[in-house]
C-alpha cells in the first residue's frame, strides 16, 4: 500500500474566510477537524487571493490552484482551461498518481476531464441547493452531458429550468454527499499507485443550510457583530448590488448579521465534521503517514463586515482564507507567507520551511505586494477585480 511518493489528499471548501477555524484565534467555531489537521502541520495565517475577474470568485481562484497561474495569466476568468495550461490533477497523472475527484469544480467539464482519472457525486458549477445537487457520476470519456429539468416555482410558474448533471440525491446535503463518497473510496483503494484525491465540499457557500442539529449550536444572541460591522459600505464600490449582497435587506441589521455568521459556522462546523470522517479512514487505514494533506479555502465573504455579505470586494475579509498543510515531512507550526497562488512559485517556496513559527503570529502582518496601495489607509480608492479582466479602482473615501 505504501508507495514511495505520498498520496496527497486535498480539501476544499467553499467561502471560507480565515477567521474560521478554533485553534487559530477563532473560540467560537467548532472545528475539530481542521483543527486536528492545524496541529500535525503548517497552518499558514496570512495566505490571500488576488480577487478575480468574475464575480463569481470562485471560479478564477480555482483555476489559478490548478494550474499554478496568476489571475492575469488564465484564460479569461478560468471558465474553462485550455489544454495547454497544465492541471495539477493532470501533471499528478503524469506522475503516477491515480487521481480522483468529487464535488464542486468550476472549470469546464473538459478540464475536469483532464484532471482525473476516477471519482463520484460531480457537481458542474458555482453553487446551488445543498440538500438536492445536480451530479454526475465519474465519466471516462469526460462528456458529462446529461440534463435534468426542474420547475423552481411549481407554484406560481410553468417556467423550467435545465441544470446539467445525471441526477439529484434529493435530501442529502452536499458535504455529506461529497465526504461520504470520498470516505467510501479510500476506504476500498486496494490500488498500488499514490494517490491524489481532490475533495471540494460546497459549503459553506450559501444557501447556508445544514442539518438543526448544527445550526443549534450557535445561538445568534451570543455571536460577536464584527468590530467592522457597518450598516452600508461608504461608499459605491460598483458591487453593491451583486447577488451576494442581496441577501440581505439595506441598512444591515445587527441581529440579522448575528444570525447570518451563526448559520455560517454551522455550515463549517457541519463540513468540519465530513471532513474528519475523511481523516478518520486514512487513520484506520494506516495511510496517514504517507499522505500530505491539504486543507484550503478558496475565498474570503464578508458577512457583514464594512457593510457588505459577499467576496466581491478586496478587504482582507474577503481575500484572506485558511490554508494548511499536514504529512510526511512537513514541520509543525505556523507560516505567514503571504498568498496562496505562490505554490508554484520556488522563490517563494525558498522560505519554506525555514520561515516556520511555533505559535500564530500576532504582530507581524504581510500584506502582498499588490494590495499595499489599495489597503493604504491613506489612500482615497480601492480596487475591485471583477469585471473584464484589469483592476480597476473605484473612486472611494477614507
Ligand atoms: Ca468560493
Amino acid at each position: 500500500m505504501h508507495s514511495e511518493k505520498p498520496n496527497i489528499l486535498f480539501l476544499f471548501s467553499d467561502d471560507q474566510r480565515f477567521d474560521t477555524v478554533n485553534s487559530l484565534g477563532n473560540p467560537g467555531v467548532h472545528t475539530p477537524s481542521m483543527d486536528r489537521l492545524a496541529a500535525r502541520g503548517t497552518a499558514f495565517t496570512h495566505a490571500h487571493i488576488p480577487g478575480g475577474t468574475s464575480a463569481a470568485i470562485c471560479m478564477p481562484s480555482r483555476a489559478m490552484l490548478h494550474t499554478g497561474r496568476t489571475l492575469f495569466h488564465l484564460d479569461g476568468a478560468g471558465e474553462d482551461i485550455p489544454r495547454d495550461h497544465v492541471l495539477m490533477g493532470e501533471h499528478l497523472k503524469s506522475c503516477g498518481y491515480r487521481t480522483w475527484g468529487t464535488g464542486k469544480w468550476h472549470n469546464g467539464v473538459s478540464a475536469f476531464a483532464r484532471s482525473f482519472s476516477d471519482g463520484a457525486e460531480i457537481f458542474f458549477g458555482g453553487m446551488d441547493d445543498h440538500w438536492n445537487v445536480p451530479v454526475f457520476d465519474y465519466d471516462p470519456q469526460g462528456r458529462y452531458e446529461g440534463t435534468l429539468p426542474q420547475c423552481p416555482d411549481a407554484f406560481h410558474s410553468n417556467a423550467l429550468k435545465v441544470r446539467r448533471g445525471d441526477r439529484v440525491s434529493a435530501g442529502r446535503h452536499s458535504s455529506e454527499l461529497f465526504g461520504e463518497c470520498a470516505a467510501d473510496w479510500l476506504e476500498s483503494y486496494e490500488g498500488t499507485d499514490p494517490f491524489f484525491m481532490y475533495v471540494s465540499f460546497m459549503a459553506p457557500h450559501d444557501p447556508r443550510t445544514v442539518p438543526q442539529a448544527y445550526l443549534d449550536l450557535y445561538d445568534p444572541e451570543q455571536i460577536p457583530l464584527p468590530g467592522n460591522f457597518q450598516g452600508g459600505h461608504p461608499f459605491d464600490n460598483g458591487d453593491l448590488k451583486v447577488r451576494d449582497e442581496v441577501l440581505e435587506d439595506f441598512p444591515r441589521d445587527p441581529f440579522k448579521v448575528r444570525r447570518h455568521i451563526a448559520e455560517y459556522y454551522g455550515m463549517i462546523t457541519h463540513l468540519d465534521a465530513q471532513m474528519g470522517r475523511i481523516l478518520d479512514v486514512l487513520d484506520t487505514r494506516g495511510m496517514t503517514d504517507n499522505t500530505i494533506v491539504v486543507f484550503a479555502g478558496d475565498n474570503g465573504l464578508a458577512v457583514g463586515q464594512h457593510g457588505l455579505f459577499g467576496k466581491q470586494n478586496m478587504y482582507e475579509h474577503s481575500v484572506r482564507i485558511p490554508l494548511m498543510f499536514a504529512g510526511p515531512g512537513i514541520p509543525r507550526g505556523f507560516a505567514d507567507l503571504p498568498t496562496l497562488t505562490c505554490w508554484t512559485s520556488s522563490r517563494r517556496c525558498a522560505n519554506w520551511p525555514a520561515s516556520i513559527h511555533p505559535n500564530p503570529s500576532k504582530e507581524r502582518v504581510w500584506p502582498p505586494p499588490w494590495r499595499i496601495p489599495a489597503c493604504d489607509p491613506g489612500h482615497p480608492c480601492m480596487p475591485r477585480t471583477n469585471s473584464g479582466n484589469a483592476w480597476s479602482r473605484m473612486p472611494g473615501s477614507n
